[in-house]
């Protein structure tokens, strides 16, 4: 556990509302040098809350579980080697993006270049001045939400392109640019791939019964009901308004039926609540199912064969399964 800066008698600062200023950062510093670390940690918990490992292979850890802004790392440890520190921070997936500034003895300071080599992002020497390093911590705290925040931004957009909003399985477009790799998959392993396509029963009668968030509704609780009854490696997408496509890899014909005919009766079985709950209606689904007939197959040939298999689905009288 490392010490926090409250037992060592310093007061942690409010993190709310100097989001930009760089100030109240969440800070590891690794030091064994008593008197060093207290005098950092003193002059930190100025603007920060700073926690303090003494011992490297725990800061590590502490690094990787703490969520810190900013790793401060002194390369004169008397029992360990800082650098080594330093770059098994850079290697490790939680800590990769974490800020470090190291600070060392002028006598280290090829040390310091080393450092600077294998991704330390800023420097001191000692004796630390007390402005200049309070100004660095907050310009590598400043530029660590930065970056996290465009990161973000990044993993929202990318997740939207991908996703429907109103149902939250993937979009039509996502399944076909993973529907030609899965099938390339299934056939150079000799895996079998199943692929279905839903479509809810008169679905148009429940929007002119119930109204279009009604309907809206049933699509919503269709998905869930989706997701309860696929496999994580199961690839579940919107195709159009009611429409669903599941592709299950390494699924043959047989096991497909039975998942699909699971789906059919969940969906049948059970009243879909509308109208927060103040009314309940019955849905049925069609199902087109298919899987992969000889290696190299189109998709396209795939899906035109599952599309057929639920018109049949539809002739025959619906709330039901065809292949
Ligand atoms: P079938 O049993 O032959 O499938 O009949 P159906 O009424 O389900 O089929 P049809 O394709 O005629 O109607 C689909 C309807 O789905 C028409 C469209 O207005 C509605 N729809 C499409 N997208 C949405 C949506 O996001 N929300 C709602 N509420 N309705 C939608
Ligand atoms: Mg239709
Ligand atoms: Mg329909
Ligand atoms: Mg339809």
């Amino acid at each position: 556990r490392a010490i926090t800066s409250l037992e060592i008698g310093m007061q942690a600062p409010e993190r709310s509302a100097v989001a930009d200023t760089g100030k109240g950062g969440r800070i590891l510093l690794v030091d064994d040098r008593q008197s060093s670390y207290e005098r950092l940690a003193g002059l930190l918990a100025a603007e920060h809350t700073v926690d303090v490992e003494p011992n490297p292979t725990e800061a590590l850890f502490h690094a990787a579980e703490g969520n810190y802004d900013l790793l401060i790392v002194s390369l004169d440890l008397n029992n360990f080697d800082g650098l080594r520190l330093c770059s098994q921070a850079r290697s490790l997936e939680r800590t990769r993006h974490v800020p470090i500034l190291a600070i060392a003895d002028p006598e280290n300071s090829t040390r310091l270049l080393r450092g600077l080599e294998i991704g330390v992002n800023d420097y001191l020497l000692r004796p630390i001045d007390k402005t200049e390093l309070l100004a660095r911590a907050r310009t590598q705290i400043r530029r660590r939400r930065y970056t996290d925040h465009l990161r973000d931004n990044v993993q929202n957009s990318i997740e939207m392109a991908i996703t429907d909003a109103l149902t939250g399985l993937h979009n039509r477009r996502y399944m076909e640019s993973h529907l030609a790799t899965l099938a390339e998959q299934a056939s150079t392993r000799g895996k079998p791939l199943a692929l279905m396509i839903l479509d809810i029963d008169y679905f148009k009668s429940i929007n002119d019964n119930y109204g279009h968030d009604a309907g809206d509704d049933v699509l919503r609780e269709f998905a869930v009901r989706v997701r309860k009854s696929i496999r994580g490696i199961d690839l579940a997408c919107r195709y159009g308004g009611e429409e669903f496509v599941i592709v299950m890899p390494e699924t043959d014909l047989h096991v497909a039926g039975m998942v699909a005919e699971r789906l059919r009766r969940s969906i049948a079985g059970e009243p879909f609540a509308v109208h927060k709950g103040t009314k309940r209606i019955e849905v049925t689904i069609s199902i087109g199912l298919t899987t992969l007939e000889q290696k190299g197959e189109a998709v396209a040939d795939v899906l035109k064969r599952a599309d057929t298999a639920l018109y049949r689905a539809k002739h025959d009288g619906r709330n039901r399964v065809v292949s």
